[in-house]
């Protein structure tokens, strides 16, 4: 990667929040201070991640600290590369850590990193593409392990437990975010959480979920109905299945974001639900959840090759239900490479 971008304007930029600890220096640890600059890389860490971080950070200096000298340590280490300014996470770092910071290194001008970081990382090298398409198969193998035991009276809360386990036993280290599984006229709410309730005959149920792999994240969401369709649950479910493959058409390098979110809203709002599709079509995907590109109907970014995104367009009608369908996207040439393998039909279960 390259750390000329962050360097500009300052003499050392410090990383903190832990996705950009592991991009920028390979401690996964999640707890450290890294310090950059044009001549010497260094990372601080206390005493629990200090073997680790000799192991995790090649070509770094790693220096332990404790009892509070953190800051001399890190002072030493400016004044070594006789460096006036320092860049730093304001968009992770606490207030606290901020006035503390300015306090102990006193003389040192700050400047914000904004998005810098992110964007950066928002195009995959090929090594995280492999990470990010294997988080996406332990998901997608996931549900296809759950599908068949979507009984009816099972709860929210057992469809929810029964996704992260699935991904645990596939691989996963963890949850990239709170499992989404919900039922009925819950599935209304784009960003409802799972509970006792029972999956009931009629309801559709929206599982919405993720994991994390070697520090990569997995996002995918199907929708299916319980024992059968009403016909305008197909009516609402075949639009947004005709806007994701919109939004799936569109992706490609050289599309400005809000054009491709605009490709897939335009077939909600022509078959009369643009009101019910609050959110944009998609996001960034890789140590985060949610990072850059967002592709929402401001958003100017133009996509390049090898960004990994989402095509997650929704309807969301209250009192009656909702349904979204989602896939991760590699960024290519001349369109998009699909990870996410499972079918979209409208899928019975029960
Ligand atoms: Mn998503």
């Amino acid at each position: 990667m390259n750390i000329d971008t962050l360097l500009e304007n300052c003499d050392a930029v410090l990383i903190t929040s832990p996705h950009n600890l592991q991009y920028f220096s390979g401690f996964a640890g999640g707890e450290g201070f890294c310090l950059l600059s044009s001549s010497s890389k260094t990372i601080f860490v206390d005493s629990r991640y200090t073997v680790e971080a000799e192991s995790e950070c090649i070509g770094f200096e790693v220096i332990e600290f404790g009892g509070g000298n953190l800051f001399e340590l890190i002072t030493e280490q400016l004044n070594k590369i006789s460096a006036k300014v320092i860049c730093y996470e304001d968009l992770y770092l606490t207030v606290a850590t901020f006035n503390r910071m300015k306090e102990k290194l006193d003389g040192m001008s700050f400047l914000p990193l904004g998005d810098k970081a992110d964007v950066i990382r928002s195009v995959k090298t090929d090594a995280e593409i492999a990470l990010l398409r294997e988080a996406e198969r332990i998901g997608y193998m996931a549900f296809e392990q759950v599908l068949p035991m979507i009984r009816l009276g099972m709860t929210e809360n057992d469809l929810a437990a029964e996704l992260e386990y699935q991904m645990r036993k596939l691989g996963a280290s963890g949850n990239a975010f709170d499992t989404i599984a919900i039922s009925g006229k819950k599935t209304a709410m784009p960003h409802g959480r799972p509970d006792g309730k029972r999956l009931e005959y009629g309801d559709f149920v929206t599982m919405d979920f993720g994991c994390l792999y070697k520090g990569y994240c997995s996002d995918m969401t199907r929708t299916v109905v319980m024992g059968e369709a009403s016909p305008k649950q197909i009516e609402v479910y075949n639009t947004v299945l005709a806007a994701q493959l919109e939004g799936l058409k569109a992706i490609k390098a050289g599309i400005v974001a809000k054009d491709a979110d605009y490709a897939a809203r335009r077939i909600i709002e022509e078959a009369g639900y643009g009101s019910c599709f609050g959110h944009s079509l998609g996001h960034g995907v890789g140590m985060l959840i949610h990072e850059q590109p967002n592709l929402s109907p401001r958003s100017e970014t133009v996509l390049v090759p090898n960004m990994i995104v989402t095509c997650e367009p929704g309807i969301y009608i209250p009192g009656f239900g909702g349904v979204r369908i989602e896939d991760m996207v590699v960024v290519k040439e001349n369109g998009c490479e699909n990870l996410t393998y499972s079918t979209k039909e409208l899928i019975i279960c029960g």
